[in-house]
C-alpha cells in the first residue's frame, strides 16, 4: 500500500530556539516532499529561490517538524508481517504507528524497512514521522571542537545531504521531510531484500548475473530468469544468501559512441512450497567489463578508463542535485537534463559527493543512453570522524546504496569522496583534526570493500583528486584523477593549457544563469550586476569579482562592463563559453594521455551565479553550445604547440576521419588573405596534429586578422594573433529577417564584416546554435524553436542579436 500523496498534514512544533516562536503551523502536506514546498503551497513562506527570500525562510530549518497522516489496514493472513518502508527520510526522525515508537533514524541516504507488525491494527491507523531540525542536530553532534568543514552547518556530522547547509553554487536551506516514497508491505512465509548486480570477464565471454538475498521467513525457493536462462534455487535458512545465473557470450553493454547499450531484463521470484509467487522483482541489467588503466608511462601514470577492453576519452560534466529541494526532481525531468548532457555530446556524468545518491530514474535514463556515470559516495569537502555513531551509519548506508545501484550498468566507477584527501593535505585542516580521525579508513577501506562485495563489475578509486599510492599528494601531476581549479580562481583560461593532465575531474568556469532564468527569480533584471538581489545568488566568495577579473584581457574595460547588467551578462557568458572551450579542446588535443574532461558543473540547484552549463530554469548557457561543439566526435582546433600554431583534429569514433582541411587568414572587414588545403586523415579514436604553415601564420595586420580552421561536419576553429581585447573587431554591420514556419523561426543572419560569437534570442524561444563567427561575406541560419509547445513564434522585433563585435564599440 503506497502512502505518498496527499493526505498528510505537516505540523511546526513551535519551538525555534533562538529565533522565537513561530506559533502553530498546521498546514496540509504532500509526500514525497518537505517542509519548504509544502510551507511554499500552503503559503505560509515565499518561494525561497526567488529573490532574496533565502534570508527568510532559515528559520524552517531550526524547528522540529511532524508529518503525519492515518491509513486504514484491512484484517490480514495468520501469521503474516507488516513492514513499513521508507525509502528516504530527511533526516534525523522518530517513526510512529499509532503512537508507538517503531524506529529512529540519522541518515537521509539510507532506505529504512520497519517491522510494524505489532503497532498495526486492522481499521484505521495512524503514521507519525517526527523529524528533529537537522541543522540543530549538525551542531550539537559537532560541539564546540567541530572536525573541518565548509559552510554554514557542520554536515560531516550528519548523514544527510551536504550541500543542504549551503555551497559555493546553492543556498542554505536545510528542510527536513519524507523526501522518498512510503509504503506498507504485508507479507507470509518469506520475502528478501534482493539486489542484481552483473559481472564479464575480461574476454566478454562469460556474463555472470549476479544475485543478493536478504531473506525472512522461509524455507522458499528462488527462480531467476536472465536472457532466457531460468534456474531455480532452494532456499533453506533466513539472512543473506548469493545466488548466480551464467549468460555466455552475452551483447555487452557499450557507452555512447562505441555501440548498443545493451540491456537484459532480469526477474527475481519467490515461491512457496506450492509454487505460489511471494515476491517478485524486476531488473534492467547489463554486461560490461570495466577497469582503469594505470599503466607507468614517461609522463607519470595513465588514467584511462577501459570499457569492454577499450579505452575510453570520459568526455562529461560533474552532476549536482537539480533541485534543491530533491524530493521534487522526477523523471522527465531527469530525462531532459541527461538528455542535454547527451545533446552536448557528453558521456560521462560525475554524480558529485555533496549532494545525493539519485533517483532509480536517473540511473535508468544513463543506461538506456549510454551515459558512464562516476559516482561518488556522498563525503565532500570536510573531514568525517570514523567513530560511532556515524560509523555505523556509514557502514548502513554504503551497503545500502551499493546494493540499491549495482544493477546499473552505467554505474561503473565508485569514488571514495570528493577533495577530502585533498583537503587534508593543503586546506590546514591537520591542526584543526589533531589525533582525530577525519574518514581516511572510510575512504581505503570501508567503502572499496562494500563495492567488492556488492558491485564487482565497477571500479574503485579512493577520492578525487587522489594519486594511484597512498602518500602522494592527491594533485602530484601526471597521476590520477585531477581538479583544475587554479585557472578560475586565480588566471586567464589560456592557463588551462599549463598542466596537461591524466584525467581531469573537476574544472569550471562561471556564468550567470540566462536572462529568462534571473528574470524569473528576480521579477526584473537589475541594472547593475552588483545589486543586491543578483548577489544574493552568487555563493562564491568573491566570484563576483573573478567573473569581472577575469575578463581582463579578453574584453576591453572590464570595469566599465561591471556597472551595466546587459553587458556585464553577455560578457561573462561568453568568457565561460571561451574558457570551458578552451579547456575541452586542449584535453582532447592531447588524447590518449588526458582520458578525462569532466566540466564543473552540468546543472544547478537554482536560479544562481555558478559554473553550470544548464541554468535551474534547464535552459542552456551560450557555454553549453561552446561545450557541444568541443565534444564533438569530429574536433577541429587550433592549438598554440612548441612548433607554432598547429591545427589539431580529434576523431573519436571507431571510423577513420577523412576530409578536406581550409587554412585560413582573414581580415575583419577585407575577408580572406591567405590560404591553404589538404586532405587528411585522422584514423579512428586518435588526433592528428598539423603545424600552421607560414603563409597562414604570418600576418600583416596582427589585431585585424584571424586564423581559420575548418572542415565540413566539424565547429569552425578561430584563432587571433593578439589578445582578445586587443583584436579590431569591426562595428556590427549585420542584417537579419525572421522566417517564420510553423513550429519555428529561422533567423538568417547576414555578416557585412567579420562577427565574433554571434548569439540570436528571443523570449520563450530556444536557439539550435549559438555563437557563431561569421567572416566578411558569410550568412548563417538560427533556428528559434519555443521553449513550450504552442507558444508564439517571434517576429523581428522580438529577436535580439548579440555579438563580441558590441563590446569594440560604444
Ligand atoms: C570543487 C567541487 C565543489 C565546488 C566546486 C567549485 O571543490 O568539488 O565542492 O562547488 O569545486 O568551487
Amino acid at each position: 500500500m503506497e502512502l505518498t500523496g496527499e493526505g498528510w498534514t505537516l505540523r511546526g512544533s513551535g519551538d525555534t530556539g533562538e529565533i522565537g516562536e513561530i506559533g502553530d503551523i498546521e498546514v496540509p502536506a504532500v509526500v514525497p516532499g518537505c517542509a519548504h514546498t509544502d510551507l511554499m503551497r500552503a503559503g505560509v513562506i515565499p518561494d525561497p529561490f526567488l529573490g532574496t527570500n533565502e534570508a527568510e525562510a532559515q528559520w524552517v530549518g531550526l524547528t522540529d517538524w511532524e508529518y503525519s497522516r492515518e491509513f486504514d489496514l484491512a484484517s490480514r493472513p495468520d501469521g503474516s508481517r507488516v513492514h513499513l518502508v521508507l525509502d528516504g527520510l530527511q533526516t534525523v526522525a522518530t517513526v510512529l504507528v499509532n503512537g508507538i515508537e517503531v524506529g529512529n533514524t540519522r541518515n537521509m541516504h539510507r532506505r529504512y524497512r520497519l517491522d510494524v507488525t505489532d503497532a498495526v491494527r486492522s481499521g484505521t491507523n495512524e503514521l507519525a514521522v517526527r523529524f528533529a531540525s537537522s541543522a540543530q542536530a549538525m551542531l550539537d553532534a559537532a560541539g564546540d571542537d567541530p572536525l573541518p568543514y565548509d559552510w554554514t552547518y557542520p554536515y560531516n556530522e550528519l548523514r544527510t545531504m551536504a550541500c543542504e547547509g549551503g555551497w559555493d553554487w546553492g543556498p542554505t536551506l536545510v528542510t527536513a521531510g519524507i523526501w522518498r516514497d512510503v509504503r506498507l508491505e504485508v507479507w507470509d512465509t518469506a520475502r528478501a531484500d534482493v539486489d542484481v548486480t552483473t559481472t564479464l570477464d575480461e574476454d566478454l565471454r562469460c556474463g555472470t548475473l549476479v544475485v543478493g538475498l536478504d531473506v525472512e521467513g522461509g524455507p522458499c525457493e528462488a527462480e531467476v530468469v536472465v536472457a532466457g536462462y531460468m534456474e531455480r534455487f532452494p532456499i533453506s535458512s533466513t539472512g543473506r544468501q548469493k545466488l548466480s545465473v551464467d549468460v555466455p557470450s552475452p551483447d555487452v553493454w557499450w557507452p555512447r559512441g562505441y555501440g548498443s547499450p545493451t540491456q537484459y531484463d532480469a526477474t527475481v521470484r519467490l515461491l512457496d512450497a506450492t509454487g505460489r509467487i511471494l515476491q517478485e522483482t524486476h531488473h534492467r541489467v547489463g554486461f560490461r567489463h570495466i577497469a582503469i588503466d594505470t599503466t607507468p608511462d614517461e609522463h607519470g601514470r595513465a588514467f584511462t578508463l577501459r570499457v569492454n577492453g577499450r579505452p575510453v576519452f570520459c568526455k562529461g560534466a560533474n552532476w549536482i542535485p537539480d533541485d534543491l529541494f530533491v524530493s521534487r526532481m522526477t523523471p522527465a525531468r531527469y530525462e531532459e537534463r541527461i538528455d542535454q548532457a547527451c545533446a552536448a555530446n557528453m558521456n560521462t556524468l560525475r554524480v558529485w559527493g555533496g549532494g545525493i545518491y539519485e533517483d532509480e530514474a536517473f540511473y535508468a535514463a544513463c543506461d538506456e543512453r549510454g551515459v558512464l556515470v562516476w559516482q561518488d559516495f556522498m563525503f565532500a569537502c570536510a573531514a568525517y570522524p570514523e567513530e560511532e555513531p556515524l560509523r555505523s551509519e556509514v557502514v548502513a548506508e554504503a551497503d545500502d546504496v551499493v546494493r540499491r545501484l549495482a544493477a546499473h550498468p552505467s554505474v561503473v566507477v565508485w569514488n571514495g569522496a570528493n577533495e577530502n584527501l585533498l583537503g587534508h593535505e593543503d586546506w590546514g585542516w591537520r591542526a584543526q583534526i589533531r589525533d582525530r580521525t577525519w574518514g581516511e579508513g572510510y575512504y581505503r577501506e570501508l567503502l572499496p570493500d562494500a563495492v567488492e562485495a556488492h558491485a564487482p563489475g565497477a571500479v574503485y578509486v579512493v577520492n578525487s583528486p587522489v594519486a594511484s599510492e597512498p602518500g602522494v599528494h592527491p594533485q602530484v601531476p601526471g597521476d590520477g584523477p585531477t581538479h583544475l581549479w587554479d585557472t578560475w580562481n586565480l588566471l586567464d583560461y589560456a592557463h588551462y593549457r599549463d598542466q596537461i593532465p591524466r584525467f581531469a575531474a573537476e574544472f569550471g568556469w562561471q556564468a550567470p544563469a540566462t536572462r529568462a532564468t534571473l528574470t524569473e527569480a528576480l521579477g526584473t533584471l537589475p541594472d547593475r550586476p552588483d545589486d543586491p538581489a543578483l548577489l544574493a545568488h552568487q555563493k562564491q566568495p568573491g566570484g563576483e569579482r573573478n567573473l569581472v577579473d577575469r575578463l581582463k584581457g579578453r574584453f576591453p574595460d572590464p570595469a566599465g562592463i561591471a556597472t551595466d547588467t546587459d553587458r556585464w551578462h553577455l560578457a561573462t557568458s561568453l568568457n565561460q563559453a571561451h574558457a570551458l572551450r578552451t579547456a575541452v579542446e586542449h584535453h582532447r588535443s592531447w588524447w590518449p594521455r588526458t582520458a578525462g574532461s569532466l566540466i564543473w558543473q552540468l546543472n544547478d540547484v537554482w536560479p544562481a551565479l555558478s559554473w553550470s552549463l544548464i541554468d535551474h530554469g534547464g535552459r542552456p548557457k551560450p557555454a553549453w553550445y561552446a561545450v557541444r561543439g568541443a565534444f564533438a566526435d569530429h574536433l577541429v582546433t587550433l592549438q598554440p604547440r612548441e612548433a607554432g600554431l598547429s591545427a589539431v583534429l580529434v576523431n573519436d569514433t571507431d571510423e577513420p576521419w577523412t576530409g578536406e582541411l581550409a587554412l585560413r587568414r582573414v581580415h575583419v572587414t577585407d575577408g580572406e588573405v591567405a590560404r591553404t588545403e589538404g586532405e587528411f586523415i585522422v584514423p579512428a579514436r586518435s588526433v592528428l596534429t598539423l603545424p600552421v604553415g607560414p603563409r597562414i601564420t604570418q600576418a600583416g595586420r596582427r589585431r585585424e586578422e584571424l586564423v581559420v580552421a575548418e572542415t565540413e561536419g566539424a565547429d569552425r576553429a578561430v584563432h587571433a594573433f593578439v589578445r582578445d581585447d586587443g583584436v579590431r573587431w569591426p562595428v556590427p554591420d549585420v542584417k537579419y529577417s525572421v522566417e517564420r514556419k510553423e513550429d519555428h523561426a529561422l533567423v538568417h543572419v547576414t555578416a557585412e564584416v567579420a562577427l565574433g560569437d554571434v548569439i540570436v534570442e528571443a523570449p520563450g524561444m530556444r536557439a539550435d546554435t549559438a555563437l557563431l563567427t561569421l567572416l566578411p561575406g558569410e550568412s548563417g541560419t538560427v533556428v528559434l524553436r519555443p521553449e513550450r509547445e504552442g507558444a508564439r513564434l517571434p517576429g523581428e522585433d522580438a529577436v535580439s542579436l548579440h555579438t563580441r563585435n558590441g563590446f569594440f564599440h560604444d
